[in-house]
């Protein structure tokens, strides 16, 4: 068997790289918080974001991404709420920064101050892909259980924040609130936290006033003129 030696004289993880940071300075310079959610599928991150847009779309612009391998359906659940694009994979088990770019444009918003970002469920592979957020919040939900920090710990350290989502079901499950946090924070330190329930509501002011805190803090129009990724995603990858 011959083999042959292919050089390839291009870094494609640098254009990766590059290409979100871009990206996220034009986010930044139209004032627009981009924040990405992450989790396993069926976390909550869908049913999140209908809560979310309810409370804040009523006074901020809001539009989503919304990526799936197949079908349409969360881009159908979260349209009325907010003007919603989905990027259908096709079996990719993460989302790039072009298809993000191309979701975008299709899109075609005015002015915005969040874009939400729903990334494919997937603990492991979206870890490794900047999508240009200036945001990373991963999702664990009580019916996963208070171990996964601890064993999928590179989706945990590459995030700002983590929802532990499905409280209403604390009284049903072997979940531990604290357990979980200690897990996170072991991996990441810095991990804001937040236990919420989407259904019952319990937590998700909290939650909408971090992300108004975060705007201001990260692309308001009178302090953030550049976006700085070593402070909002740490060089993390
Ligand atoms: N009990 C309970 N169920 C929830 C909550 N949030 C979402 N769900 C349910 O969990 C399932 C998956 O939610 P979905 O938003 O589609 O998760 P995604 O796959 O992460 O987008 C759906 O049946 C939701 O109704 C919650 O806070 N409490
Ligand atoms: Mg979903």
């Amino acid at each position: 068997m011959t083999t042959r030696t292919v050089t390839v004289n291009r870094d494609i993880r640098a254009e990766e790289l590059a290409a979100a940071q871009a990206f996220r300075e034009r986010m930044t310079e139209r004032h627009t918080l981009v924040v990405r959610l992450m989790s396993s599928p069926g976390s909550g991150k869908t049913r999140l974001l209908e809560r979310t847009a309810e409370q804040l779309a009523k006074n901020h612009p809001i539009a989503v991404l919304v990526g799936d391998v197949e079908t349409d359906r969360d881009a159908q659940r979260l349209a009325p709420y907010a003007p919603t694009q989905q990027i259908t994979t096709g079996g990719a088990c993460h989302l790039e920064i072009p298809l993000v770019e191309r979701a975008f444009a299709m899109l075609e918003p005015g002015p915005l101050d969040f874009l939400f970002i729903e990334d494919i469920g997937n603990l492991i592979c979206p870890a490794s892909h900047d999508l240009g957020e200036h945001l990373r919040v991963l999702l664990l939900s009580t019916t996963e259980g208070d171990d996964k920090p601890g064993k999928y710990p590179k989706a945990f350290r590459t995030s700002n924040a983590l929802v532990l989502s499905k409280i209403d079901l604390l009284p049903h499950v072997p979940f531990s609130l604290e357990a979980a946090e200690r897990d996170a924070r072991r991996v990441q330190p810095a991990l804001r936290v937040f236990a919420l329930s989407a259904h019952s509501g319990e937590g998700l002011a909290e939650w909408c006033d971090f992300l108004l805190q975060e705007h201001q803090r990260i692309v308001a129009p009178n302090e953030a003129a550049t976006c700085n990724i070593t402070a909002t995603c740490g060089g993390r990858l």
